[in-house]
């Protein structure tokens, strides 16, 4: 058992003990008086023998071996490694620069970061990529080899963790200051197999050949307790105060990966926690003399930081999952209060230094965590703490679905986190007072909003913690912020219409389009110059190029290239022979009901029965090959389901003489951040399909509008948006949009109606369900098929008809090259307003009010 208090010796509080002995900190140890002390001590050259020779050291002396025993991934490794070194140099330099002038901070924490590969974003940041290039050639060495050599840091689900990898490397190249925090998970989201068409798992081992990008600080531990109880006691002043007693302990080490701005100078840094076991972990049984029992059992804590759980909708209530958001949060604002923080911080002024930003409810914990820093360490009342604390957090929800609203069961809190449980329902107490004056009577209004809710069991339900507790509460895109509002928490947008706000989300130019689209990049950069990589809004001077033959004929050369280029990576990658000639129709996203993949295979499965029936001559086609792309989560039986049906309909069309050169299916396995980067910009046609307000922004459909590609989509999230700037004449809209989605619900809808009034669509469906895909098989597409028919909670077949004429839209547009390409090209230029710069400058100016620059 050890004490919880105390941990924080960075400040004031009054009568707190010596740090504990399990604290072994090694911080800096001497008083540093050598004039290079500050660092760094030099910065690599630019030069091409420059990097030959920090190339060749880091393969000597990092790797030990010399250049001509190398294996690539000595060579991948030495690489990573002097980039590193440029970008190190410049990342102590803003460290020193920020200490200097400290300024009010944003802590992003995030539970995930789906970062995609580092080292071709971090040569394009430092301008290194022709040195690189030169220098690796004099070597013998091809650097593309090296780039294919990396393992992607998979810590992500999906759009959110994406986001949030978008979001630091915006506030890098603002200048802004902000320290990303989150878990090094061992494992990242896992690598998806096909086996007989069937999803199957890997364990995702990411680092197995090596973590360059990572500096880990084993000396900086970080006690984070669980468990255990709390008691009362009366300090010296004669004030009661509340002690949590642990049960168990593990320590938080520091990873710190460096996160440069775009050809600015600047480094940021995002902030990784791995769990370790404390040396006293299991001091018990080491005492009862097994020693090998007791190593073993310190797996137990390091398990924490293990695994990231791959669903990314419907929270399990899974204590680890539990352990892990407690984990990084505490982690991460004891290294702000005790690291980041000069030392003489009053933590009366914590609102002027820090900004703590919620991505998600998964880091809502930090809320109680920060009260019981502030209550049971720096000894403040609890009025004063929740005044300081109300200050700094801000909350960004990224749902409408109400099954992914995460609660917490109240009994599991009181047994992993009591203490935390007693300042929620402290904070509930004093909140539902304000609810009560404010809506005098109202007993119901009060039930509905209370943070603790009754059914199906007393749960903390973590999106209320987080509205009541933050400055500002964000929905993604305009028309999810509505439905926030309106819907999802209008009790609260009620009491407190201000704290409510809008930041439609936004992606990094810099990978995905200058890194991923390097032809467009290029015709973009000889046509208006080089600025719109860091201005996107410059992409408006391309408007008058639609106009533009020449420029036009420019376009279609960028795409076809790109079209050849994922040709090359899917026939090395899945073995997958594309067509050519195609219009390339892309679905790429995770695999949810809500999102209607199986809106898009119905559409394909008509356009393939309505040849091989003799009803439409094939040569009136027009040649498609779709592309899916999609992870299910592993416990999530429709969504795998779905997968299969998609594996055996890609199965029979592909091999079916009659519509070869006309429809192809691709369903390449483990679509990740790499795939998409060049997937994206080969597309012709962005599908967003999902049912009106239920997505509530994607982030895909603005990859896929600025690489060029026109959507079919329908009335929801950042679609509404991007139709919006690029117009309807360039834009597919189809399907109902949320209001008339409310109005059938309301009504009670019958899909079976659909099935037997629409004949094209009983024929696709009957197809299906003949086992025509399935060897046979009725059974094995019965749960897809029986879902459709006799509950279809999102309306795949009211919206059938609808889409099915959009895509007969489609085939028409592409048939005129010209205007096709004209469309494209307008999509370009009018969707500048989605670069995650944009993003950020909308979260500093209405949320974290931070100083950008020095
Ligand atoms: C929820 C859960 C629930 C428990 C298990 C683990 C887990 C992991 C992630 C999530 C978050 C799901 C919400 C999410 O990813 N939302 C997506 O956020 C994108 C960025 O804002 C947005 O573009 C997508 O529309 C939205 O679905």
């Amino acid at each position: 058992m050890t004490e919880s208090q105390a941990v924080i010796s960075a400040q004031p509080a009054a009568s707190r003990g010596d740090t504990p002995s399990y604290l072994h900190e090694r911080g800096p140890s001497f008083a540093p008086k050598h004039p290079l002390a500050s660092g760094p001590v030099s910065t690599p050259p630019h030069t091409v023998d420059g990097f030959v020779k920090e190339f060749l050291r880091e393969l000597n002396y990092g790797q030990g071996v010399p250049l001509s025993r190398s294996s690539l991934n000595d060579q991948y490794l030495a690489l990573a490694r002097t980039v590193r070194g440029y970008l190190t140099a410049r990342w102590l330099q803003t460290a020193t620069r920020r200490r200097q002038k400290p300024h009010k901070m944003v802590g992003y924490l995030s539970a995930e970061y789906l970062l995609g590969r580092q080292l071709d974003n971090a040569l394009l940041a430092t301008d290194l990529t022709a040195i690189a290039d030169e220098a690796l050639k004099q070597c013998g060495i091809d650097l593309d080899a090296l780039r294919q050599a990396e393992i992607e840091p998979g810590l992500g689900n999906g759009g959110l963790g994406r986001l949030a990898a978008c979001f630091i490397d915006s506030l890098a190249t603002m200048d802004a200051p902000c320290v990303g925090y989150g878990l090094r998970y061992e494992y990242g989201i896992f690598k998806q197999t096909f086996v007989d068409g069937r999803q199957v798992e890997v364990p995702d081992n990411w680092l197995s050949m090596g973590g360059p990008w990572e500096i880990p600080h084993p000396e900086m531990e970080v006690p984070v307790h669980f468990g255990g109880h709390t008691e009362r006691y009366v300090g010296e002043d004669g004030r009661e105060r509340t002690r949590w007693i642990s049960g168990w302990d593990v320590l938080g080490i520091r990873y710190n990966y460096m996160v440069p701005g775009y050809q600015n100078g600047v480094v940021n840094t995002l902030r990784l926690w791995r769990a370790r076991a404390t040396r006293a972990f299991d001091l018990h049984i080491f005492n009862a003399g097994d020693y090998a029992e007791a190593v073993r059992s310190q797996t137990f804590a390091e398990n924490i930081s293990k695994v990231l759980y791959p669903e990314d909708s419907t929270p399990q209530g899974k204590e680890l999952r539990l352990q892990q958001q407690y984990f990084f949060v505490a982690c991460s604002i004891y290294d702000f209060l005790k690291h980041t923080q000069p030392t003489d911080l009053d933590v009366r002024d914590l609102p002027e230094r820090i900004i703590f930003q919620l991505n998600d409810t998964h880091p809502v914990i930090g809320i109680p965590e920060l009260m019981r820093l502030l209550m049971d360490d720096y000894d403040l009342p609890f009025d004063e703490a929740w005044a300081i604390t109300r200050q700094c957090f801000a909350y960004t929800c990224h749902t409408l679905l109400p099954e992914a609203l995460e609660v917490w069961s109240v009994s599991l809190m009181e047994r992993l986190l009591p203490r935390h449980m007693e300042i929620i329902y402290m904070i509930n107490e004093v909140f539902l007072e304000e609810v009560r004056e404010a809506f005098p009577g109202d007993e119901l209004r009060v039930r509905r909003m209370s943070i603790i809710g009754d059914h199906p069991e007393r749960s903390v339900r973590m999106a209320h913690l987080a509205t009541v507790a933050s400055v500002k509460v964000n929905g993604v895109a305009e028309l999810h912020s509505q439905l926030l509002r309106d819907k999802v928490l209008s009790d609260f947008s009620e009491m407190w219409p201000e704290k409510f706000t809008n930041v439609t989300n936004g992606v990094t130019p810099r990978r995905f389009v200058r890194q991923s689209n390097p032809n467009l990049s290029k015709l973009i950069t000889d046509t208006i110059g080089v600025g719109w990589v860091a201005n996107l809004d410059r992409l408006r001077e391309l408007e008058v190029y639609a106009e533009d033959e020449e420029f036009r004929a420019k376009f279609r050369e960028v795409k076809a290239l790109n079209k050849e280029r994922i040709t090359a990576v899917l026939k090395r990658r899945d073995g997958i022979e594309l067509p050519q000639g195609h219009l390339l129709d892309v679905m790429v996203k995770r695999l949810h009901e809500y999102k209607r993949q199986t809106l898009k295979l119905l559409h394909m499965v008509t356009l393939y029965e309505g040849i091989i029936s003799g009803e439409v001559d094939a040569a009136t086609v027009t040649p498609r090959t779709v592309v899916f792309g999609a992870k299910a989560a592993p416990g999530y039986r429709m969504a795998k389901e779905t997968i299969f049906l998609i594996n055996s309909v890609a199965k029979v069309i592909n091999n079916d003489p009659r519509v070869e050169g006309k429809l192809f299916i691709a369903f390449p396995a483990n679509y990740n951040v790499t795939l998409a980067e060049r997937l994206i910009p080969a597309a012709d046609l962005s599908e967003q399909i999902s049912l009106a307000g239920k997505e509530a922004s994607g982030t895909g459909n603005m990859k896929f509008a600025l690489n060029g590609a026109l959507t079919i989509g329908t009335d929801d999230g950042a679609n509404v948006e991007i139709r919006q700037l690029v117009g309807d004449d360039n834009f597919f809209l189809f399907g109902m949009d949320e209001p008339a989605v409310a109005e059938l619900q309301a009504k009670g809808y019958q899909p079976t109606a659909y099935y037997e009034s629409n004949e094209r669509l009983r024929r696709a469906i009957n197809l299906i369900d003949s086992g025509h895909f399935t060897d046979g098989n009725r059974e094995a597409v019965s749960t897809v098929i029986g879902d459709l028919l006799y509950n279809d909670r999102f309306l795949v077949l009211a919206d059938y008809q609808s889409y099915i004429d959009a895509q007969a839209k489609v085939e028409a547009a592409y048939a005129d090259q010209e205007a096709w390409s004209r469309s494209a090209i307008l999509n370009v230029a009018r969707t500048g307003f989605f670069s995650s710069d944009r993003s950020m400058r909308d979260y500093i100016d209405r949320i974290w009010h931070i100083k950008t620059g020095s």
